[in-house]
C-alpha cells in the first residue's frame, strides 16, 4: 500500500502537463485503475480484513485525488504567470509620435474645389492619364491638322517595332475625362474631373507636369447665364470674397463654342493680391458652351442637349491662394517647404474653409 501511494504521488508531482496529469488518474483511480481494482478484491477479503484494508484504500484514493487537483491548480497557475511574464506591457510608456508629413497645397485646393462644386451638384469623374489621341484630341474637335496640337507639347507613348498606329499620349487636359462620362453616362450630366495632366513644358511658370479641374454641366436648356453663375459662386467660395467680379472675353478653343477667358478683379500693390477690389484684371480660366461636335462625340445629341465646359489650373490657383511664389517648389518634395506651405490633416475643406478656416 506505501509503495503504491508513494509510486502515485511521484508519478504526479512530476507530470508536466495535463494531459499527463489525465493518463494517471485514469491508470490510479480510473474505473480500471489499479487501485480501484483492489478496491474491488474488498468482497474476497474476511470481514477483519475488510475493516482494516477499506478505509485505507479509500483513503488513499481521496489523497491521490486530491494530489492530482493540486498538480493540475499548480500547472495552471504555472502557465499564467509564464503568459503575464511573456505578454508584459508597459501602459506607461508614451505613444507613438504623430506623423511629421503635412496635406499638399495641391491636394488641399483639389479638395476644397472638389467641396465647393459637389455643393453645387458636381460629381467627381476620373478617367486614365494615359489616353489613345481620339480621346485627348479628336473627340474634342482637334482633328491631326489642327495647330492646337502642336500647341499642347504632347508627350507620346512609344509604340513597338513595325505597330504604326497612332501613339497613345499622356493626356494634356482633362477633358478626355469628360468624354469619357458623356459616353457612359449620357445627358444629362453634372462633373468635374480635377487630376494630372502633362505638357513638354518647363520654365519658371510650367512644370511637365501638372493638375487641372475641368467642369462639364449639360442639360437640354442650359446657357452661358448658367455658366456665369457657377463660375462666380465658385469664385466667391473659393477666393473668400463677397463681392467678386468676373469679367468674360471672348477668345477661341476647338472644344467650345462660343469661348470666353474668365479674368477676376484684383489688385497688385506693395506686391500682395487683393481679390475682388482695385483696378487689375487677372486671368484665372477658360470656357465655353461644349462645341456640337464633341457632344457628339460623347455620344450625345447636339440637337436635343447642349451645355457648357471650363477649366482651370489646380496649381496656380493654390499659388494664388495661399501666397506660394514659386510654381516648381510644388514638386521639389522639400520636406522644409512642405512644413512651410503644407495643412494639417485636421483641417478639413469646407466651404467656409481655406484661409480661414
Ligand atoms: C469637354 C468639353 C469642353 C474645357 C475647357 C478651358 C476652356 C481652358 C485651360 C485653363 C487653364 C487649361 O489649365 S489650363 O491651362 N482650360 O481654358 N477648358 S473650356 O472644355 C471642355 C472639356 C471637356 C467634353
Amino acid at each position: 500500500m506505501d509503495d503504491l501511494r508513494q509510486k502515485y504521488l511521484d508519478a504526479i508531482a512530476a507530470a508536466a502537463d495535463e494531459a499527463a496529469l489525465e493518463e494517471l488518474r485514469v491508470t490510479a483511480v480510473g474505473k480500471k485503475g489499479e487501485i480501484s481494482l483492489k478496491m474491488r478484491e474488498l468482497g474476497k477479503m474476511t470481514p477483519e480484513e475488510r475493516q482494516v484494508m477499506g478505509p485505507r484504500l479509500n483513503a488513499l484514493k481521496d489523497e491521490i485525488n486530491s494530489a492530482l487537483s493540486a498538480r493540475k491548480a499548480a500547472l495552471a497557475d504555472a502557465a499564467l504567470n509564464e503568459r503575464l511574464r511573456a505578454e508584459w506591457l508597459d501602459v506607461t510608456l508614451p505613444g507613438r509620435p504623430r506623423p511629421r508629413g503635412t496635406i499638399h497645397p495641391v491636394s488641399q485646393v483639389t479638395e476644397e474645389i472638389t467641396a465647393i462644386f459637389a455643393d453645387m451638384g458636381f460629381a467627381v469623374a476620373e478617367g486614365p492619364q494615359i489616353e489613345s489621341d481620339w480621346f485627348n484630341f479628336d473627340a474634342l474637335n482637334i482633328p491631326p491638322e489642327h495647330p492646337a496640337r502642336q500647341e499642347h507639347d504632347t508627350f507620346f507613348m512609344a509604340r513597338a517595332d513595325g505597330d504604326d498606329r497612332p501613339p497613345h499620349v499622356l493626356r494634356t487636359h482633362t477633358s478626355p475625362v469628360q468624354i469619357r462620362a458623356m459616353q457612359a453616362q449620357g445627358a444629362p450630366i453634372r462633373v468635374i474631373a480635377p487630376g494630372r495632366v502633362y505638357r513638354c513644358d518647363y520654365d519658371q511658370t510650367h512644370t511637365p507636369m501638372f493638375h487641372q479641374v475641368e467642369g462639364l454641366a449639360i442639360d437640354r436648356d442650359i446657357s452661358m447665364a448658367n455658366l456665369k453663375w457657377v463660375l462666380e459662386e465658385f469664385c466667391r467660395a473659393f477666393f473668400e470674397v463677397d463681392g467678386v467680379e468676373l469679367r468674360f472675353r471672348a477668345s477661341h478653343f476647338p472644344f467650345t463654342e462660343p469661348s470666353a477667358e474668365v479674368d477676376i478683379r484684383c489688385s497688385w500693390t506693395g506686391g500682395t493680391l487683393k481679390i475682388g477690389e482695385g483696378d487689375d484684371w487677372m486671368e484665372i480660366l477658360g470656357s465655353g458652351m461644349v462645341h456640337p461636335k464633341v457632344l457628339a462625340a460623347g455620344g450625345i445629341d447636339p440637337e436635343e442637349w447642349q451645355g457648357f465646359a471650363f477649366g482651370m489650373g489646380i496649381d496656380r490657383l493654390a499659388m494664388l491662394k495661399y501666397g506660394i511664389p514659386d510654381l516648381r517648389a510644388f514638386f521639389d518634395s522639400d520636406l522644409r517647404w512642405l512644413r512651410h506651405y503644407g495643412f494639417s490633416a485636421l483641417d478639413r475643406p469646407t466651404l467656409h474653409g481655406g484661409l480661414s478656416g
